[in-house]
C-alpha cells in the first residue's frame, strides 16, 4: 500500500484537483509533509525545490514567519464570522490602491467562484448571453468556461467535460489566443451578443504564452466599441506578475479582473472587481446575485493582507524579477549546450519552459505541437534531482521571494545533467 493507494480508496483519484494526480506525467505524486521558504519535505523524506508554490499563492515562500504569525493571531480571536469585519475592508482598500482599475471588488473563496460570478455579472449587467474564451486559457471549472472550441472559430462552443448542458456551452465562442482578426471577425459577427470576452492577459494554463502586441488592445477596443466588458482573469497572474499585476505591464484597464492564489496568501481566497458602474450591480446593491459563506472569512483575509503588505514594494519585484530570469537563463543555456531545443518565458515570479523548435511561443497550436514526452523525462529526471516542477508541460512555473541563488544554481546545474540524458 501506499499513501497514494490509501488516498485512492476514499478520494476520487486520490486527489482534490486533477492535476495532482500526476496522470499526465505518470508516476505516483509526492505527498507532502511540510514547507518553508522555497524547498518542502516530502512525507517519504525527500526534499525538493518548490517551482509550483501551491499553483502560485505562495510568492512570499512556504509558511513566511510573518504570514503565519498574521494567520495564528487571527485564528485565535475567531476562524469565520459570516458577518462583516475591519479585515475585509482592509484587503479590500489594500486591492484597489494597488490596482487602480478596480473601483470595487468583492471576495470569494476561490478562482472558479470569481470567475463564475463575474461572468453572471457581465451577463447580469449587459443583458446579453454570449462571452468570449480563449483555446487554452483556463478560468476555473464552472459550467460557462469548460467549453473548448466548435468545429470553426464562429460555431457553437461544444462542452469539453460531460455534465455541461449543450444549451449554455453554446454561448460560449472559443477563439484562438493572439488571434486578433478572429477576435475582430466574431465582433463583426455576433458584437451586440456578447456580454464579456474573458481572457488571461498572460496564459499560464498552456504553459506560459505573453500576448502578441495588439492583442489586448484589439479586446479593449472591441469590447468598449460593442458594450461588452472585458474580464482579466488575473487569478494567476494578479501580484504575481508584477506589482500592478499583468494589467500595469500592459496599460490595458479591463471592466472587471478576477484574482485569486496571491490575493489569499496560501488560504482560501479569490475575488472580482471593477468599475463601480458594474459592480453596482451586483447584489445586494444590484440585482444579479453571488454570495459565500466563507467570503471574506478574517483568517484567509489576514493571510492575503499580510502577503499583499509585503509585496507591495518596488525591491520586492525588482528582486524576485532578476531571481527569475537568473533562472529561465540558467535553463535556456542549459539546454543549448545539450542542444535540446526550448522557449523560455518570464515575467515577475512567473516562467514557461517548452519543448520546441518552433521558437518563441504565442499560441495553444504551438504548445499543442511541442515535445511533451520531452517534458515527461525532463520532469521525471529534475524530481530525482530534488526539483519539483508542475506535473504537467501545459503549466506555468513560479519562482518565490524565498527562492536564493544556491538554490536557483542548484535548479540549473541539475537540469543541465537531465538535458544532457534526453
Ligand atoms: P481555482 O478555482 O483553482 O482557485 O482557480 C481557477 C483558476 C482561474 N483562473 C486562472 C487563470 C487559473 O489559473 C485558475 C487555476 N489555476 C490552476 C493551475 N493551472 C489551479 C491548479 C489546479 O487546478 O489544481
Amino acid at each position: 500500500m501506499s499513501l497514494f493507494t490509501d488516498a485512492q480508496r476514499v478520494i476520487p483519484g486520490g486527489v482534490n484537483s486533477p492535476v495532482r494526480a500526476f496522470a499526465s506525467v505518470g508516476g505516483e505524486p509526492v505527498f507532502f509533509k511540510s514547507a518553508s521558504g522555497a524547498r518542502f519535505q516530502a512525507e517519504d523524506g525527500r526534499e525538493f525545490i518548490d517551482y509550483v508554490g501551491s499553483w502560485g499563492p505562495m510568492i512570499l515562500g512556504h509558511a513566511h514567519p510573518d504570514v503565519i504569525e498574521a494567520v495564528v493571531a487571527t485564528a485565535q480571536s475567531g476562524l469565520s464570522f459570516g458577518a462583516p469585519c475591519v479585515l475585509e475592508t482592509q484587503l479590500a482598500e489594500k486591492i484597489c490602491s494597488m490596482l487602480p482599475s478596480i473601483d470595487k471588488v468583492r471576495m470569494v473563496s476561490s478562482g472558479t467562484e470569481a470567475t463564475m460570478s463575474a461572468i453572471r455579472l457581465a451577463r447580469g449587467h449587459t443583458g446579453r448571453d454570449k462571452i468570449v474564451k480563449f483555446e487554452g486559457c483556463y478560468h476555473g471549472h464552472s459550467d460557462s468556461l469548460l467549453i473548448k472550441a466548435g468545429s470553426g472559430a464562429l460555431t457553437l462552443g461544444v462542452p469539453s467535460s460531460p455534465g455541461v448542458p449543450a444549451g449554455l456551452a453554446e454561448h460560449t465562442i472559443t477563439l484562438s489566443y493572439n488571434d486578433i482578426d478572429a477576435v475582430r471577425a466574431a465582433f463583426a459577427e455576433v458584437g451586440d451578443q456578447i456580454a464579456c470576452v474573458i481572457v488571461e492577459p498572460i496564459a499560464g494554463n498552456m504553459n506560459m504564452v505573453p500576448p502578441v502586441d495588439g492583442f489586448h488592445e484589439t479586446l479593449r477596443e472591441e469590447c468598449t466599441k460593442a458594450g461588452a466588458l472585458l474580464i482579466f482573469d488575473e487569478v494567476m497572474t494578479g501580484f504575481r506578475v508584477a506589482k500592478g499585476s499583468a494589467q500595469s505591464i500592459f496599460g490595458i484597464t479591463p471592466d472587471i479582473t478576477t484574482l485569486g492564489k496571491v490575493i489569499g496568501g496560501g488560504m482560501p481566497a479569490a475575488a472580482y472587481g471593477g468599475r463601480a458602474d458594474v459592480m453596482a450591480s451586483i447584489a445586494p446593491d444590484g440585482p444579479v446575485y453571488q454570495a459565500g459563506t466563507l467570503s471574506g472569512n478574517p483568517v484567509a483575509m489576514a493571510a492575503g493582507l499580510k502577503t499583499l503588505e509585503m509585496i507591495d514594494d518596488d525591491e520586492f519585484w525588482a528582486s524576485l524579477t532578476a531571481k527569475t530570469r537568473k533562472l529561465v537563463d540558467g535553463l535556456a543555456a542549459a539546454a543549448a549546450d545539450a542542444n535540446i531545443p526550448v522557449a523560455v518565458e518570464c515575467e515577475g515570479g512567473m516562467f514557461g519552459l517548452v519543448f520546441t523548435d518552433a521558437g518563441p511561443v504565442r499560441s495553444y497550436a504551438q504548445v499543442a505541437a511541442a515535445d511533451v514526452d520531452r517534458f515527461t523525462k525532463f520532469f521525471h529526471g529534475m524530481l530525482a534531482a530534488g526539483v519539483y516542477l508542475a506535473p504537467s508541460a501545459f503549466e506555468a512555473g513560479f519562482v518565490s521571494a524565498a527562492h536564493s541563488d544556491d538554490d536557483l544554481d542548484e535548479t540549473i546545474a541539475a537540469a543541465a545533467k537531465v538535458f544532457a540524458s534526453l
